[in-house]
């Protein structure tokens, strides 16, 4: 490593004691190169980093693969069916739609994720996610809490706020982009916006924080586990308990066929006998077996999730006697969390919080070489990302249901460009949903069918329009053509 003279500001010497301490002293190699504005740029992301525990960090997770899998027993979650069958549904409904009615329930949406897989490089939710207009994702959410709004909350003037987790790579455009567009619809003092943190990507082999230019180390959003620790300190969850809310609605931005505000499962969260209103979770049956989705299991009689990579094979394929798969509850990532639940998490532990497990993820990052000077860009993996999973949190909930829910209802999401989960799997499960929704009340015969019984047509609905079936029943609607794409 080469020599560094020593930062002139006061700031800046602390922070060398800081880097020091930890071993990453290295980062400010380049110090001396560098004009006033990039060091200040380096200061301001080195500063953002809590360096006293990257030590046991580095020796925990990145010189070593933690065994993340559960020695316990591990067992099927019992669930809430999608059909009803073991719930009362209507009466749960009315309970969770008093509560939003009473301002007791806000939404809450972590957009901080990079995107990668799809490709595109602003923030996820302005990609384009309502089939037939091509409305943004942010805006497929922001109907859906309208329209819950203007249901639920009719009589009692309440609003249903909306906290949107961005990171700092992407704050400033989603920001801008929510401004551009009247915050659709929404009033601006009920959506607020804050940023996750973010977590160095570190060398493989030495545990060293990667420096992506001589003035900016290599870092990524800490997972959404990471909205945590930022509802607190961002003064979201102040704001929370300011205006009364109780419980926090979680989704994420991927999904546009997402219930954002679900009265039912609300409901159920924060009333079901079994329920101890902390952390509760939507599941679909998974596909098949080999479905890559986290499972929601009992792990030692806690609700866990266990990803699909640390699943045995043989519980994996596992079929019960109704001929359902044993552990079939596919984590599709929708929660209701208690807001005093999530004020215990964030601020209930010996040194303020209570700690969750970080993930590994073995990357490829680019990185500048400090022996050349140069920046290289990886062929094989080269670094460590550690993440933080909300889910990670269930196992600290007393105790945790689950509600099962149907694929064509709700989980049509966009993560990839194209394949399973792409805009093109996404556009027919909403094409699926509506001709479900239009036959359900009768009018099926105006949807065109292929041979093999999907829709020959691409319908969107939004959820001003039904945000159910029955809400369908007095529209008059008129014929589709076949390979129409029709707004309904
Ligand atoms: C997640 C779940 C998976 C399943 C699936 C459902 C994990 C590890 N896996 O898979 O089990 O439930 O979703 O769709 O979670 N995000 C942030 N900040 C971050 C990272 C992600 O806000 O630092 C947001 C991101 O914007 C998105 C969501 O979290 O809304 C999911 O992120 P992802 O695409 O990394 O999760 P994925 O698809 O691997």
């Amino acid at each position: 490593m080469s020599q560094t003279s020593e930062p002139t500001a006061t700031g800046a010497d602390a922070l060398r004691r800081q880097l020091a301490a930890a071993g990453q002293e290295h980062l400010l190699t380049y110090w001396e190169q560098l004009d006033d504005q990039h060091r200040s740029l380096l200061e301001r992301q080195l500063a953002a980093i809590e360096w006293k525990r990257i030590p046991a960090l580095v020796a925990e997770y990145v010189l070593k693969k933690p065994q993340l899998a559960g020695e316990g027993s591990i067992e099927p979650a019992r669930c809430y069916r999608a059909d009803g069958s073991n719930w009362d549904k209507a009466a749960y409904k009315a309970k969770g739609a008093g509560l939003i009615g009473a301002g007791r329930v806000a939404a809450f949406t972590v957009a901080g994720g990079q995107g990668s897989r799809l490709g595109y490089e602003g923030p996820k939710g302005c990609f384009p996610g309502a089939a037939v207009s091509n409305k943004p994702l942010f805006a497929c959410l922001a109907e859906w809490i309208a329209a819950a709004q203007s249901r639920y909350c009719r009589d009692t003037h309440c609003a249903i706020p909306w906290y949107i987790m961005t990171s700092p790579l992407n704050h400033a455009a989603t920001v801008r982009f929510f401004k551009e567009n009247g915050y659709f619809g929404l009033k601006k003092h009920d959506v607020m916006f804050f940023t996750q943190g973010v977590m160095p990507s570190f060398d493989m082999e030495t545990g060293k924080v990667l420096l992506d230019q001589t003035h900016m180390p290599a870092v990524s959003p800490d997972g959404h586990g990471g909205s945590i620790k930022a509802l607190a300190d961002s003064g979201a969850l102040a704001d929370m308990t300011r205006r009364g809310v109780e419980h926090l609605s979680y989704t994420q931005i991927d999904n546009p066929l997402v219930r954002v505000i679900d009265p039912a499962f609300i409901g159920l969260h924060a009333f079901a006998p079994d329920s101890s209103g902390e952390m509760s979770s939507k599941m679909c049956p998974k596909a098949g077996p080999d479905e890559k989705v986290g499972v929601i299991c009992k792990v030692d009689g806690k609700t866990a999730v266990v990803e699909y990579s640390d699943m045995p094979a043989e519980l994996s394929g596992a079929v019960g006697s109704d001929g359902r798969l044993k552990f079939e509850a596919g984590n599709i990532a929708v929660h209701v969390i208690g807001v005093k639940f999530l004020q215990k998490l964030a601020l209930g532990g010996a040194d303020g919080g209570i700690a969750l497990p970080y993930h590994r993820a073995e990357k490829k990052v680019p990185f500048v070489d400090l022996a050349t000077g140069q920046r290289v860009e990886p062929q094989k993996n080269n670094a460590v990302k550690l993440e933080l999973f909300v889910f990670d949190a269930l196992p600290l909930a007393e105790k945790s249901i689950v509600l099962e829910t149907e694929r064509v209802e709700e989980f049509a999401p966009i993560k990839n460009a194209e394949g399973a989960d792409s805009p093109e799997s996404c556009r027919r499960i909403q094409t699926r949903r509506a001709a479900k929704w239009l036959a359900a009340v009768g009018k099926g015969n105006l949807v065109p069918v292929r041979p093999d019984g999907e829709p020959d047509c691409t319908l969107e609905l939004s959820p001003l329009h039904a945000m159910e079936a029955d809400d369908l029943r007095p529209k008059t609607i008129k014929p589709i053509a076949r390979g129409d794409e029709v707004i309904l």
